[in-house]
């Protein structure tokens, strides 16, 4: 009997799914290569049933005669493993993204005189469709989904990307208009602009109210820096489920215990980190709670932080991806990027990369570029430029009792007006008073 390999997701199975193995099965046993869950997330979202359910689903299903896990787009391994005779594919894939996977199949399979049979695809049914139909009936999550979508596939660019503080509505726009495509919500900031520490001051729902501002001012999304969730697996999770309410991109949680203390702050004994169990926990608690499957959840590794070093680093990146999150973010306080180098060189690809260059502020963007790192934080950069500034300005004016010499170099009044869309009020007055 000769054998036909299928790959698929399978997230949420259609009458789509069944044309194609009915297809296959007149070739002959039908093996399907079930992509994992990594696979799923590298290329559109976080799946919305987890592997090991969807395996289930597809064992069931008539002419299915076995299922082997494809942990990658690419078909390679799979198809050297099984040597099948056909692989089936819809012929959507000739063009866009999955077009390098289309072409080494078809030179993979030419070893062993292997053959692609190609069918159309069936327009409008795709699990993507479906889950566009059910959001586009609402506008308003529609709106909220897609700034995760947009983060998601900022963070999972081919390309070096980059992240920008803000800590209310106002630098959130200028970071906006300014051509930043997302934005980090930084705790440091967020604390330092209602003038209390980093240390868990405010609570989580202060900062949602000013999150909320933030992400009400702007169309692109904001990467909320959680700390450390506000407490266990379950405070962190409510927290992000709130976040996903108010149309936040997606969070980061650190692994340090609450209270949390900025990273920068020298404290007596070090940083004392989450056990690793715990934080997966925590993880995977925020991983399995979320219901925007776009939502993006980072665990950010405190290693190099608490003087923990590499191997530190390295196991707890590998627990906490395994655990769900979608993005590792690597944390250090040095004053050049060896930490991160050291990472970069034993990381193996596993999911994105972001740093917070700012006590090695000075390494050349390039650099990390060449190392493979995939998103940069400028974590503080707006609240410091206007402390100086306001430092400066109030100097003057104190000690010259006047405004006159200050006036034409700071923003005009009419500047605010445009940014919170005064203008726009008076349209509107005419046309509803
Ligand atoms: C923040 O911006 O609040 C951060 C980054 O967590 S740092 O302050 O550099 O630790
Ligand atoms: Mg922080």
């Amino acid at each position: 009997m000769k054998t036909i390999y299928v790959g698929m997701s399978a997230d949420i199975v259609h009458h789509g799914h069944i044309n194609l193995i009915n297809k296959a099965s007149q070739y002959g046993d039908v093996i399907i290569g079930l992509l994992s869950d990594d696979a799923i997330n590298s290329y559109k979202r976080t799946p919305i049933i987890n592997y090991d359910n969807r395996e289930k689903v597809v064992k069931e299903m008539k002419h299915v005669k076995k299922v082997i896990k494809q942990d990658t787009l690419d078909y390679t391994k799979n198809l050297m493993l099984i040597k099948p005779d056909y692989v089936m594919h819809a012929d959507d894939w000739k063009e866009g993204p999955q077009r390098q996977t289309r072409e080494k199949v078809i030179e993979t399979l030419k070893k062993w005189n292997g053959q692609l049979v190609e069918i159309p695809y069936t327009n409008g049914v795709s699990t993507t469709a479906i889950i566009n139909k059910i959001i586009n009936t609402d506008v308003v999550r529609k709106s909220y989904i897609n700034k995760s979508k947009l983060l998601r596939e900022l963070l999972f660019s081919d390309k070096l990307e980059f992240i920008m503080e803000a800590h209310n509505g106002m630098s959130a726009k200028i970071v906006e208009k300014t051509g930043f495509k997302a934005i980090w919500g930084s705790g440091l900031c967020l604390s330092a602009s209602l003038g209390v520490r980093d240390s868990n001051e405010a609570s989580w729902s202060q900062v949602l109210d000013q999150l909320e501002y933030m992400a009400n001012a702007v169309d692109i999304p904001i990467l909320v820096d959680g700390d450390t969730g506000f407490g266990n697996f379950n405070n962190a999770r409510i927290f992000c489920r709130k976040l996903e309410e108010r149309g936040i991109g997606g969070v980061c949680f650190e692994d340090k215990l609450f209270p949390k203390q900025n990273s920068f702050v020298e404290v007596e004994g070090g940083q004392k980190l989450a056990n690793i169990d715990e934080f997966a926990g925590k993880i995977r608690a925020c991983v399995e709670h979320r219901v925007n499957p776009y939502f993006v959840i980072v665990a950010r590794l405190e290693s190099f932080i608490a003087g923990k070093g590499l191997d530190d680093a390295y196991k707890r990146a590998i627990a906490y991806h395994k655990a769900g999150a979608d993005v590792i973010l690597v944390h250090s306080k040095i004053s050049d990027c060896s930490d991160i180098e050291k990472f970069m060189k034993k990381w193996d690809n596993r999911c994105p990369i972001v740093i917070v260059p700012t006590t090695y502020g000075t390494t050349p963007t390039n650099h990390f570029r060449n190392i493979g790192v995939n998103n940069i934080i400028w974590a503080n950069h707006n609240l410091r430029t206007s402390i100086t500034a306001m430092e400066k300005l109030c100097k003057e004016i104190y000690e010259t009792e006047t405004v006159s010499n200050v006036q034409n170099n700071i923003a005009a009044v009419k500047d605010i007006f445009n940014y919170t869309k005064t203008p726009q009020l008076k349209i509107d007055e005419k046309k509803y008073s």
